[in-house]
Parts: C-alpha cells; sequence; structure tokens
C-alpha cells in the first residue's frame, strides 16, 4: 500500500479513537464473500466503514480498537502485548491462495497496511472474550447492520460474543458505531477528494467518449458496455454502481438498468452511471436525444432542468441547507413547466420530479454520511469537504394521460458531482458538456 494511502486510513483510525472515552472497544467487521449461484460468488467488495478505516481488502477480516490500549498475546514475540489496535486476517493457505487469490497473513499486517497488530482471524472469539471479561471496557461500538448480516469464518468465531451479550448489557453500553463514522465521512480530506475528483473525472471522460457513438437501433447494452470500457481503460477498476442506460420511457424509471431494449431514432436516451476508484465513487447523468438531435418538446423540457441545475449550483456554499435545495430545485422546476403550460390547476409537481435534487456522495454511492438536522446536530448544513450530486430531474411517462402527449416518453435528469468549498461549489464533473449546442454539437456525425 502507498504511504499515502496508509497515512489516510491511520488517520481515519486515530480521528475515531479521539471521539471515545478511553474504555470504549470498538469492534468493525468486514464484508464476507456473498454467493451468486451455485459455486459461484459476486465479486467481493470490503465493508466502506472497514475499508476507511483499514484500506484492507480481502474477507473475513475485523478491525479492534481500544483507545486506552489493550493486553493481548502476541503471536510473533510469544509475550503480552500492549496495542491499540488489531486487525484479525485469514490465515495463509498455500492451497486455497493458488485457486482464489493471495492472503496478506497477519505477520505482514504492520508492514503493509501500518496497523500496529495483526492476529490469525480464528483467534477474534477469543481475544474478544478475554478483554471483555477483564471488566477494563464499559461502552463497546459495533455495527448492528453488519454483524447482523455477518455469514462464514468470522460469525463463527463471533457466536459466543453474541450469545454474552444479555449478561454483558447490564454493565457495557453496547452501541453501533456507525452513527460516528456517518458524522466523519460526510466530510471529505485532501486525499479523499482527489479520490472523487478522479472517479468523477474518469466518469464525465467515458461519458463524453461513449456519447460521441451513440446511433439509433444500437441496444442500451452496447451504450454501457462502451461506458464501462472507457472506465476501465482510463484506470478506474469497476463501476459505482449498475449503470443505468434507459431509452424512450425508460428515461422515466429512476432506477432502471436491465439495459436490454433497442434504442429508437426520436428518442430520449438518458444514462446515469458512474466508475469506481479505489472504492469512491463517481456519479454522473447525461440526457441525450438517440438520433443526435433534440425534438422541439424535449429541448424544452431539459432546458427547464438544466436552468434549475444551474441555479442550484450557484446557491451552494457552507452553511446551506441540503433540504433547502431541494424544494428550491423543485420551485424552479414547477416555475419551468407552469411557463410551458403542463401543470394544470392542483397537479403536484413531485408527481413528476419524483426525487430529492442530490445526494452525498464518496465511499457509497448515495454516501453512508450523516445528512440530517436532528436536535443539536445539524448534518443538513453543508460544509466545506461534503461532496454532493446535483440532479434535478422531470419525467412525463407514457402513460401520464394529464401531460400532452408530445411531452410524453420524456425523462431528463442531469447531474453532476460538486464539491462543497469554502468560496460556493465546485463542480468536479465540469468537462462533460451539458448545454443542448454542445451535446448536439458531440453526436454530429
Ligand atoms: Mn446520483
Amino acid at each position: 500500500m502507498e504511504l499515502a494511502e496508509k497515512l489516510f486510513h491511520k488517520s481515519r483510525r486515530e480521528k475515531l479513537s479521539s471521539m471515545l472515552d478511553e474504555n470504549s472497544l470498538v469492534i468493525v467487521l468486514g464484508s464476507t464473500n456473498v454467493a451468486r449461484s451455485y459455486d459461484d460468488g459476486y465479486k467481493f467488495k470490503q465493508n466502506k466503514n472497514f475499508y476507511y478505516l483499514t484500506g484492507f481488502n480481502e474477507p473475513n477480516a475485523v478491525l479492534v480498537l481500544a483507545p486506552g490500549g489493550m493486553e493481548v498475546h502476541d503471536e510473533k514475540s510469544k509475550k503480552i502485548k500492549k496495542t491499540k489496535e488489531i486487525l484479525f486476517v485469514q490465515k495463509k493457505d498455500p492451497l486455497r491462495e493458488t485457486w482464489v487469490g493471495r492472503r496478506l497473513g497477519y505477520s505482514n499486517v504492520k508492514k503493509e497496511l501500518g496497523i500496529d497488530t495483526g492476529m490469525v482471524n480464528s483467534k477474534i472469539g477469543d481475544v474478544v472474550a478475554d478483554l471483555i471479561s477483564r471488566d477494563k471496557y464499559n461502552k463497546i461500538y459495533i455495527s448492528l447492520f453488519d454483524l447482523n448480516f455477518l455469514t462464514g469464518e468470522v460469525k463463527e468465531q463471533l457466536r459466543g460474543f453474541e450469545s454474552s451479550w444479555i449478561t454483558l448489557s447490564t454493565n457495557v453500553q453496547i452501541m453501533d458505531v456507525n452513527f460516528l463514522l456517518a458524522k466523519m465521512r460526510s466530510v471529505k480530506n485532501e486525499f479523499e477528494i482527489e479520490q472523487v475528483r478522479y472517479a468523477s473525472t474518469v466518469t464525465a471522460a467515458g461519458f463524453y467518449n461513449t456519447i460521441q457513438m451513440i446511433k439509433p437501433d444500437m441496444f442500451e447494452y452496447q451504450v454501457q458496455a462502451l461506458l464501462e470500457y472507457h472506465y476501465k481503460e482510463l484506470g478506474c477498476q469497476d463501476v459505482a454502481f449498475e449503470t443505468i442506460v434507459a431509452g424512450g420511457n425508460n428515461t422515466c424509471i429512476l432506477h432502471y438498468n436491465t439495459n436490454r431494449n433497442k434504442l429508437k431514432s426520436g428518442d430520449l436516451l438518458l444514462i446515469d452511471s458512474g466508475a469506481e476508484f479505489n472504492y469512491y465513487n463517481g456519479d454522473l447523468t447525461r440526457t441525450v436525444p438517440v438520433n443526435g438531435k433534440f425534438t422541439k418538446e424535449q429541448r424544452e423540457v431539459y432546458q427547464i432542468v438544466l436552468d434549475a441545475q444551474y441555479d442550484v449550483i450557484k446557491k451552494i456554499k457552507p452553511g446551506v441547507k441540503l433540504t433547502d435545495l431541494k424544494k428550491y430545485s423543485v420551485e424552479r422546476l414547477k416555475k419551468g413547466m407552469q411557463k410551458l403550460g403542463l401543470l394544470k390547476k392542483g397537479f403536484d409537481v413531485t408527481k413528476y420530479t419524483l426525487h430529492g435534487v442530490g445526494h452525498h456522495i464518496g465511499l457509497d454511492t448515495h454516501d453512508a454520511v450523516a445528512n440530517k438536522s436532528i436536535g443539536k446536530n445539524d448534518y443538513d448544513k453543508l460544509v466545506a469537504g461534503n461532496i454532493i450530486t446535483v440532479e434535478p430531474g422531470i419525467y412525463f411517462p407514457e402513460d401520464a394521460k394529464e401531460i400532452p402527449e408530445r411531452y410524453r416518453k420524456i425523462g431528463v435528469r442531469i447531474e453532476d458531482d460538486v464539491l462543497v468549498t469554502k468560496y460556493g461549489g465546485e463542480v468536479l464533473s465540469d468537462s462533460l458538456p451539458k448545454e443542448i449546442e454542445d451535446i448536439e454539437f458531440l453526436m454530429m456525425e
């Protein structure tokens, strides 16, 4: 692992520890493999909170932190060792490694990852039981969600911990660690901003190269193939989420990713996709005419969405509430629709705008961060270091009888990734055109 990465993950462990009492114990579970069918598994994806704290990308691993220290039996020196962090990893296994992939092994944890102590994951149950029996820790932080979905070898090991929960809970506060990590993850530091910037820039380049090649009668999945080819070609290892390539009426299905239909001349095509770079995500949407030329009605609806998007981005700065941006966006879209005479009295505009104006983005596409205002905590207010998407949309599906027919089958969404800085919003995906003339020019033969 590169030094910058090592230091980043170390800084996250230190930050989390600094938020806790001396008598706290934190247990963060990594992901396990998930079955796909018969003997085939889904591609391994690490638990994002675990990745944030470790940068480690193998299954069946567990991180234990004790800000006030813990004493454990050291496998290397055979002595009692005082440490603040232990990473439990899979045992070295030459046969399994030949079939499935290399394993780091506990003895390489410190050198490779910069985490003080490495241990084999078969010890996790005994170590946790031993630490708890010492009556030193009165707060234990763990993710209930991850514990609930835990399978495989670590699950077996932690069974004792789970069954001692009831007697443990009268003396020890058991709390969810996700809340603390969600607060931390909402503000990105320089290292993270660079990761998202890269993912977003590659996503923009992938869109740029792909949009030029779109022709009527292509299949949606063929557009997807081009896009994903460019992501990998430009150095991103994966997609952030299942790519959405939606033609015609499919533009009105928000998370359509079947991608099996043929694109028809005269229809719109909505592409919502992102590249993933070291687990950090981009997330962009462009809506383009399949044949390279917007119709009058498509153009009218598109311009409303584009104007709203520009106006929302202009409003972004520290202190502004994300929920207010949403209200403002819906208001702008509503005005645009009224101007075109598309909103009859009594109709609820949100029937056609469907979703909010955006979300935080980072290790998760819809980033698992604190984003609400509850009590004294106001995470709805933007601060410098947040990265959000801005993605207003209007959707008139073919069965929207109250909308004139020529406007139906038109779904338009335009999405960019925006970094909140103290000066305002910086659009990370600025290199990708979105003006009508620029898109038509890009699609010209
Ligand atoms: Mn999005």
